[in-house]
């Protein structure tokens, strides 16, 4: 396959099974993310079926963006296919009136910002080609708020909203825009969102199913591998036992 696959956030979770199935397909990759120890073994597990480029850089720092992605080489750049704005996370869920500021700004910073700087990196390659594929990870906490979600929802709604805008503002320049909203599905998310508390981060996912990392991966797939004419632009995914963000069958 001659399409580079961009995916943020490739160092866990949704972002690490969906650089293994495109790596199954055969599609090279380049994988963001900070823990660099990580992206590392997962190029190592990989390399033997595609080649996989890792770029450790803070989605958040929009000079760090910019430099780590214009560094990449140029005919790789021409070559990428799809970008996958996975990078995010929650952090704390509580009262607004309790709410931490610096958790705010991490996930502001993170899931709206580090998504904004990504895509305007990339977009001018999509555009030179006229061609291209952006999906962005939002959640169903962008299309429901539910208590103590109060600023990480923000941040989803807010993707949900950009996804549909840079739809608009792409489909001239050939570009498809999707956006997948998950609900709950067990990653390191919620062991991030509790601050390392494992015990709490698993309640989360106890007494049901949940989504897995792969559920979503399969799903990225699909979105990606509709024919040249057809985007989906949206779609929520959720465990069979889950009916929306705070109803669940246990
Ligand atoms: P994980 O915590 O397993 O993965 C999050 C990924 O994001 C990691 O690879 C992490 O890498 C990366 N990341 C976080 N902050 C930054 C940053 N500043 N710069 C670069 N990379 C960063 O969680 P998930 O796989 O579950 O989450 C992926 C996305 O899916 C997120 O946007 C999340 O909000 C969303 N989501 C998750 C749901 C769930 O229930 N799990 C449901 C709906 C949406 P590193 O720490 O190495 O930087
Ligand atoms: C992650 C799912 O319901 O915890 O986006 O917000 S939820």
């Amino acid at each position: 396959m001659d399409q580079y696959i961009f995916i943020t956030g490739a160092s866990s979770g949704f972002g690490e099974a969906s650089a293994e199935l495109f790596a199954s397909k055969g599609y090279p990759l380049i994988l963001m993310a900070r823990r660099e120890e990580r992206l590392a073994e997962l190029k190592e597990k990989l390399s033997n079926q595609v080649e996989v480029i890792t770029l450790t850089c803070d989605v958040r720092n929009e000079e760090s963006v910019n430099n780590t992605i214009g560094a990449l080489d140029p005919g790789v750049l021409a070559k990428i296919g799809l970008l996958v704005n996975n990078a995010g996370l929650a952090v704390g869920k509580g009262p607004i009136d309790e709410g931490i500021t610096d958790d705010w700004e991490r996930m502001i910073d993170t899931n709206l910002k580090g998504l904004l700087y990504v895509t305007k990196a990339i977009v001018p390659f999509f555009k030179a080609n006229r061609k291209g594929h952006i999906i962005n990870i939002a959640s169903i906490a962008g299309k429901e708020v539910y208590p103590g979600g109060n600023v990480y929802c923000a941040t989803k709604h807010a993707v949900d909203a950009l996804s549909r805008a840079m739809r608009i503002d792409l489909v001239s320049h050939g570009i498809k825009v999707s956006n997948l909203a998950p609900g709950a599905a067990e990653t390191e998310f919620s062991l991030v969102r509790f601050k390392g508390d494992m015990e709490t981060a698993n309640r989360v996912y106890d007494g049901y199913d949940p989504l897995v990392a792969s559920d979503i991966a399969d799903t990225i797939w699909f979105l990606f591998s509709r024919p040249a004419h057809v985007n989906i632009n949206d779609i929520t995914i959720m465990a069979s036992a889950q009916a929306s963000a705070t109803i669940f069958s246990k």
